[in-house]
């Protein structure tokens, strides 16, 4: 039997990190990768996908939205959807999409005890953390079934000690955006995993993004990634010391940058040592790395390199201003941020401190 487990979804995710319509393109992509979850499942007869919370990103998901979400589970009548509300979901309402829900769309949540759904030997059971209580002694899960427990929280959150012994042999999670490739251990017959988003929403959730096709047969089961995100972000560490001019420090990021595909999304932290003289004019980078990407972000996190402030040969405001600096009594840590911002400042560059 084959069960999908995926979670945080965050339909409607306002995706507040990018430009104003390159979010609302991610916006409809989020919905779409999980349309493409869908298709997976109907194509490789997946019997159970379970949805281990936060479907939605929060409650004020629109009601057209809502309606072709379950336009497209209702189509997909062979398979049963399993869906354990998150702390995102909180507050849902399905009152408005003017029809009962989906006899295929089961709730594994509510009341004060575990939710149940069985299809053949395979049992599982869900249940809401934000009903507390001490739930992992109602758990009533058989021994001779292929138990999967769901739930959602970080991993402070769910009390691994207390579910051992329980008869658990899968217990899928949600809340964590980053996939289990491995899964890890709970106790001698159980394991766990998160299973990820399906597509990353910033840079701090970079890398591969998918969900797990677990493949059950008897007590036993076989667990793989299926990668369904349409775009990866990446960030990516571009050592500029050295350079001394915007070509050339362009040309290191594009040589740098040159494994990524396209249709990803892509942060370039500068670091290292820059010249005095180098102008990084990090919005322009942005402008042309977001024509050869999705969308491009750069963070300057590069320090001043000493050694090649030599203006003394020049008169100038910062000539002058190093002269003043050097030969002050302050202590040289600080001399060094001094220099580092006026230098910045006196080149028109934006600083932040
Ligand atoms: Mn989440």
């Amino acid at each position: 039997m084959k069960i999908i487990h995926c979670a945080d979804i965050h339909i409607g995710s306002a995706l507040q990190n990018l430009p104003a319509e390159k979010a609302r393109i991610r916006k409809r992509e989020i919905l779409d990768a999980f349309f493409r979850m869908l298709a997976f499942a109907g194509e490789n007869g997946v019997r159970a996908v379970i949805i281990a919370g936060d479907l939605f990103d929060s409650p004020r998901v629109s009601r057209q939205t809502k309606r072709e979400l379950f336009g497209q589970i209702s189509s997909l009548c062979q398979t049963d959807f399993l869906y354990l509300p998150g702390n995102h979901d909180k507050g849902m309402d399905f009152g408005d999409i003017g029809e009962a829900l989906p006899p295929n769309f089961h709730i594994l949540g509510g009341g004060d005890d575990w939710k149940y759904f069985r299809c053949g030997n395979v049992c599982i059971a869900g249940y809401e953390l934000s009903r507390g209580g001490f739930f992992w002694e109602k758990l009533r899960f058989e021994r001779e079934s292929f138990n999967i427990a769901v739930l959602h929280g970080e991993p402070a959150a769910i009390p691994f000690d207390r579910l051992k012994g329980r008869n658990i042999n899968y217990l899928s999670l949600g809340d964590i955006h980053i996939p289990d490739m491995e899964p890890k251990r709970l106790d001698s017959r159980g394991v766990y995993a998160y299973s990820g988003c399906l597509e990353g929403r910033g840079f701090d959730e970079t890398g591969e993004r998918g969900f797990f096709l677990l493949d059950i047969e008897g007590g036993t089961f076989k667990r793989r990634f299926v990668e369904i995100a349409k775009r990866k972000y990446h960030a990516l560490f571009v050592d500029i010391s050295g350079l001394d001019d915007h070509s050339k420090i362009y040309g290191r990021i594009c040589e740098a940058a040159a494994h990524i595909p396209e249709q990803d999304i892509v942060k370039v932290i500068l670091k290292g040592r820059r010249k005095a003289d180098a102008q990084i004019e990090r919005e322009n980078l942005e402008v042309k790395l977001s024509e050869r990407f999705f969308f491009a972000k750069v963070e300057d996190s590069t320090s001043l390199d000493m050694d090649s402030i030599d203006f003394s040969n020049e008169i100038s405001l910062r000539s002058e201003f190093v002269k003043l600096v050097s030969s002050s009594d302050l202590p040289s840590e600080r001399k060094e941020k001094i220099l580092e911002y006026g230098i910045k400042a006196l080149s028109g560059e934006a600083i932040d401190i």
